[in-house]
């Protein structure tokens, strides 16, 4: 886990720029998604994270492909994948054929996810589980599991309701009964069927129980698909992190003895939630250029970090420490470059300093 964020904290710099354009806007940034079977933005996340400019992903895995080239942060804001205020009509709340963008939801961030192709699928049997994490705590007040009817093929075809059958649900569920991880909870919803054999759709709707906040998922899966032997090897690629750790920190601070410079950093508050927030820090050099920084956010209280994009953020005490990642430490004079991460507890304002190496 925290060798995957810090992949995505290298792979998201480069969207420095792009990102602070897309601060997120809702009133609770939502925090959870089906991880196993991994929904689409999600396993495209855990994928290709870590390199998500890799040219390769559009021969191995090109419905990614075409989501990073869409929106990359459908991948980024993996657990963001939802609506209020739905008021339980999620069919009218949702057209046919965007029923994996929760109908084109936060000003259509997610839309690749109804692009209609070949999307990589997770092998289960006729009996599976609906694996969801939740990182924010907000718990259920219910999960209905659907899958796509025998002969639905998603690979050609959009996915309409009627497509659906609800196979499994769970009713009103707190956060406090589904397994405690350090990083949120998580909970198994139980699908048995019968008789079921290739590729289909498995989508889910969580009502989380904060606010009447719904979250969609398509989560693509084969049946009994250890035998179809037409594309497994290519997954060993993508699993293989070690073409990225070339990449990382070695680089950077050790080549040069660090000299003092000057940077500045700015706190901003991106949203928060009952257990958790996002924050986005700016820095920017001073008049003169710097080949590195280091942003120090003191609280009054002991902090800890969930997932961090654009920088290397780790908590120490009563502090966050934020370093840049390989390639946006080189700021010219006066530049900036932005970086993000989600804490968990409650938004405190920190004293921000920064230290930059030249
Ligand atoms: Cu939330």
């Amino acid at each position: 886990m925290k060798i995957r964020i810090l992949f995505s904290a290298l792979a998201g710099l480069v969207l420095a720029g792009l990102f602070v354009l897309v601060a997120p806007t809702s009133p609770a940034s939502a925090h959870g998604n089906v991880t196993g079977p991994a929904s689409r933005n999600y396993g495209c996340y855990e994928r290709w994270g870590s390199r998500f400019q890799d040219p390769v992903m559009a021969t191995e895995d090109p419905m990614c492909w075409q989501a990073w080239q869409a929106n990359p942060n459908a991948m980024w804001n993996w657990n963001g994948l939802f609506r209020e205020n739905v008021a339980g009509n999620h069919q009218g709340a949702i057209p046919d054929g965007q029923l994996c963008s929760a109908g084109h939801t936060e000003n259509g961030r997610y839309n690749a996810m109804d692009a209609i192709g070949d999307w990589r699928a997770t092998n289960v049997g006729n009996s599976f589980n609906v694996h969801l994490f939740d990182g924010a705590r907000h718990g259920a007040d219910y999960i209905w599991v659907y899958v796509t009817k025998p002969g639905f093929n998603p690979t050609t075809q959009a996915l309409k309701w009627s497509d659906l059958e609800r196979v499994s649900q769970i009713g009103n569920t707190p956060a406090a009964q589904w397994t405690q991880r350090a990083d949120g909870v998580e909970i198994d919803v139980p699908v048995s069927l019968s008789g079921r054999s290739g590729r289909a759709i498995v989508y889910t709707i969580w009502q989380a129980s904060h606010l009447d906040q719904s979250y969609y998922f398509c989560s693509d899966v084969n049946f009994g698909g250890t035998t179809t032997p037409t594309t497994p090897p290519p997954t060993t690629p993508p699993t293989t992190p070690p073409t990225t750790p070339p990449t990382t920190p070695p680089t950077t601070p050790p080549t040069t003895p660090p000299a003092a410079g000057a940077c500045s950093a700015t706190f901003a508050l991106s949203s928060q939630w009952s257990g958790g927030y996002q924050a986005e820090v700016k820095v920017t050099a001073g008049s003169a250029a710097i080949k590195g920084w280091t942003v120090n956010l003191a609280y009054g209280s002991a902090q800890s970090v969930q997932q961090s994009w654009n920088s290397t953020v780790t908590a120490s005490g009563n502090a966050l420490v934020a370093k840049n990642a390989a390639y946006n430490g080189s700021l010219g004079a006066g530049g900036s470059t932005s970086f993000g991460f989600i804490g968990s507890g409650t938004a405190g304002t920190p004293t921000v300093t920064c230290t930059a190496t030249s």
